[in-house]
């Protein structure tokens, strides 16, 4: 029987003996219809990268300011200085924050936040550094290129100065975020006083030269094309040729409600599917695919699994950024949830650290 519908054969023997698929490759993979097709291919590439194996962690998520100068279109978590509902965590309430995470045994502090425009440098080591003295075992996954990039002008520090001291402090990785789509076009419109493309991928280069690992993200499912989409994704996997430093993809379905573009309506769950079986399908450099079921819920998560998708994040038990535009998913899924999720979807299920060791429990 044949899976694969004909039309898209050159892709599937492409897929088979290993070989890169091209950019137009990429459009025609987003324009199917097929997604059974999309998922049967990329469930290939996510076999022959991660066997029967699917990863998730124990972490907690703190975002620390909500203050931001961005004020990027397609956020309802930012706020400007003195607005309602404008707030910044005292390092001592960062802290008590880690603290109250422990209950779960987590491996992996997560921090992100807005672009403060008065926090000194200084408030970020200090965080770094005592959370790291509070909890030395905690891996501290913090700050998006785009905060990075805003600490550098901060600090009057180099790219790599910043990056430097921030690990001296405690910084283990990067989260993916920020990067949206690089479409100058659509930065233009939705962003435009965040970095660009280039500044985004500079700080990812610095940062894997160094020895930081990150991850990459893609927002979709606002004003973006599908070239735009695909470009993103080459851009990202030309940057992962020079440098090896990503460990994850996760594309990040966008979430209009409380944004100035709440009337364009929530991704539908073929959408989902497909910007997690295209990624595995276009990215065959990037070690795992993340379905972040906070973003798509535990459900689709699960059925992601056998799209491309190796990895459902984790436990995160507190998260402001998609819910403030609307998720109506949980924001804490135990880790024996997560596990039933993994062997329902007949996959083995792995508690891996921020690099993807395993967790000895
Ligand atoms: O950069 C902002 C996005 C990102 C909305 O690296 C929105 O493992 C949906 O990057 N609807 C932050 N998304 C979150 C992020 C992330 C999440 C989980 C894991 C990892 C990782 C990274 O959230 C932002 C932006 O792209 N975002 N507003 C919204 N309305
Ligand atoms: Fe600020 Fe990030 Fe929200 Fe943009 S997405 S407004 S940079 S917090």
């Amino acid at each position: 029987m044949e899976i694969v519908s004909p039309e898209l054969k050159d892709i599937l023997k492409k897929v088979k003996n290993g070989k890169r698929l091209s950019f137009d490759d990429g459009v025609r993979l987003y324009m199917s219809k097929d997604i059974l097709s999309l998922g049967y291919m990329a469930n290939i590439v996510r076999e022959s990268k991660n066997g029967n194996l699917a990863y998730f962690i124990t972490n907690g998520h703190i975002n620390y300011t909500n203050i931001c100068a961005n004020r990027c279109r397609f956020c309802a978590f930012s706020r400007s200085e003195g607005e309602t509902g404008a707030y910044t965590l005292t390092l001592e309430e960062i802290l008590e924050k880690g603290k109250t995470f422990f209950k779960e045994k987590i491996t992996e502090f997560h921090i992100v936040g807005g672009l403060h425009p008065e926090l000194p440098f200084n408030y970020y080591i200090e965080m770094l550094s005592s959370l790291k003295k509070e909890s030395p075992q905690v891996h501290i996954q913090a700050f998006t290129a785009v905060e990075i990039s805003h600490l550098a002008k901060l600090s009057g520090l180099s790219i790599k100065d910043t990056l430097l001291k921030l690990k001296e402090a405690g910084l283990g990785s990067i989260p993916g975020g920020g990067a949206e789509v690089f479409s100058p076009r659509v930065r233009e419109s939705l962003c435009k006083d965040k970095i660009g493309k280039e500044e985004w991928l500079e700080v990812m280069r610095v940062a894997h030269e160094l020895g930081i690992n990150s991850n990459a993200t893609m927002l979709y499912g606002h004003i973006e094309t599908i070239e735009e989409r695909v470009d993103h994704l080459i851009a990202l996997r030309e940057m992962q040729d020079r440098t090896g430093g990503f460990l994850s993809f996760i594309p990040l379905a966008f979430h209009p409600k409380n944004t100035e573009l709440d009337s364009l309506t929530n991704t539908t769950g073929l959408e989902d599917l497909k910007a997690i079986a295209v990624s595995r399908l276009v990215l065959d450099n990037f070690p795992h695919i993340k379905a972040f079921w906070i973003m798509i819920g535990t459900k689709l998560a699960q059925v992601s699994l056998s799209f491309g998708a190796d990895d459902l994040d984790g436990t995160v038990i507190e998260e402001k950024i998609t819910h403030s535009a609307g998720a109506s998913t949980e924001e804490y899924i135990s880790k024996a949830n997560l596990i039933r999720l993994i062997k329902e979807a007949g996959k083995e299920p792995v508690e891996r650290d921020t690099v993807y060791n395993k967790v000895k429990n």
